[in-house]
């Protein structure tokens, strides 16, 4: 009597998975962009994520794929998640900041001192409530990655003090808080797509430029860059994203595949990304770039110069944001 019972259970729970399954997952192509080259950070955990979704979708859902900005700059492929005519990609939260002005309070210079710190606060309430800023907007933010902590590039001097960088000219994300910070800094900031960058530098259009150590390599700009000054003068996150007019075509187990795989790639991400940087200044020197640590009492001074940029983006993120995000960090640091 039991087994019967527990064999006409059984039986009804794998029909019951079986009927779920054909329903609920629906053959999908995922286009998903990214502006870096695919042997990059970016391109590893892009690749990851596309294999848990397959994985997880039993292989209704394909991702493909598509690095070096072929799909576009950053804000290029926005447009495209806006209009439904590409569906997934990851790419700078700085280069968000037109079409959500919240955004620019991760542009904030030398907000976060640690990754710990970074991690806490994007993944936290407030980090929520930025990355849900962007579905009025028409894209859904899953997860923050990590693009790290901000170092110098240039061809003209090593940037000891504050004052080495007057007239570099400085190639900066599409951002305002980015232009007006190095502005205030006396460089002559320049913004320009990412995909213009590697030419920018190398036909000397540009004399520098700001990025993780993590880029430096993948995007060889150790091939056009002489000196490196290690600043970390801000965090940098990547946010990964998808159209929204695709997103409400989606059954909630399809979403639900997306959220987990994308969860999993942050850890993934995370962790992939700082185990490179972390031997990526050794490598950057056996390149032959010239590398020199800014002291802690310029940086200082720089902060200090950008105390009227901070005002600028409170005021456009809002005050009750740039509030929370301050009380984060400071819960974070006390941990
Ligand atoms: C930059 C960013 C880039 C990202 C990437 C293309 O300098 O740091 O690395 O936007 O997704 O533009």
């Amino acid at each position: 009597m039991r087994i019967k019972f527990a064999v006409a259970g059984l039986t009804a729970m794998l029909l019951a998975a079986g009927a779920v399954q054909a329903q609920d997952f629906k053959p999908r192509l995922v286009r998903f962009g990214y502006g870096l080259v695919e042997d990059s950070n970016q391109g590893r955990a892009v690749r990851m994520f596309a294999k848990e979704v397959e994985k997880a979708s039993g292989g209704k859902m394909k991702v493909r794929t598509i690095g070096n900005a072929s799909l576009g700059s950053d804000t290029q492929m926005q447009q495209a998640l806006i209009g439904g005519a590409q569906e997934m990609m990851v790419g700078s939260t700085a280069t968000l900041v037109g079409l959500s002005p919240e955004m620019a309070i991760w542009d904030t210079p030398f907000l976060f001192a640690s990754t710990k710190e970074a991690d806490a606060v994007l993944d936290g309430p407030v980090g929520e409530k930025v990355k849900a800023s962007l579905e009025p907007k028409g894209m859904v933010g899953l997860v923050y990655w990590e693009n790290g902590f901000r170092n110098l590039t240039n061809n003209k001097r090593p940037i000891t003090k504050l004052e080495d960088l007057q007239d570099v000219k400085l190639r900066v994300m599409q951002n305002n808080v980015f232009l007006d910070s190095f502005k205030t800094l006396g460089a002559n900031a320049v913004p320009l797509p990412f995909s213009e960058l590697f030419t920018a530098l190398e036909t000397k259009a540009v004399d520098g430029q700001e990025n993780p150590f993590n880029t430096v390599l993948s995007s060889k700009f150790y091939e056009v860059q002489k000196y490196l000054t290690v600043s970390n003068h801000v965090y940098s996150p990547w946010i990964v994203t998808v159209s929204k007019k695709w997103w409400d075509t989606l059954s909630p187990a399809e979403k639900k595949v997306l959220q987990d795989a994308a969860i999993k790639s942050r850890e993934f991400e995370r962790k992939d990304t700082r185990e490179e940087a972390a031997k990526a200044l050794a490598e950057i020197k056996t390149k032959g770039m010239q590398v020199n640590e800014l002291p802690a009492a310029e940086a200082g001074r720089m902060r200090d110069k950008l105390g009227a940029v901070n005002a600028g983006i409170a005021k456009s993120v809002g005050q009750g944001t740039w509030d929370s995000v301050q009380a984060a960090v400071k819960q974070a640091r006390a941990k």
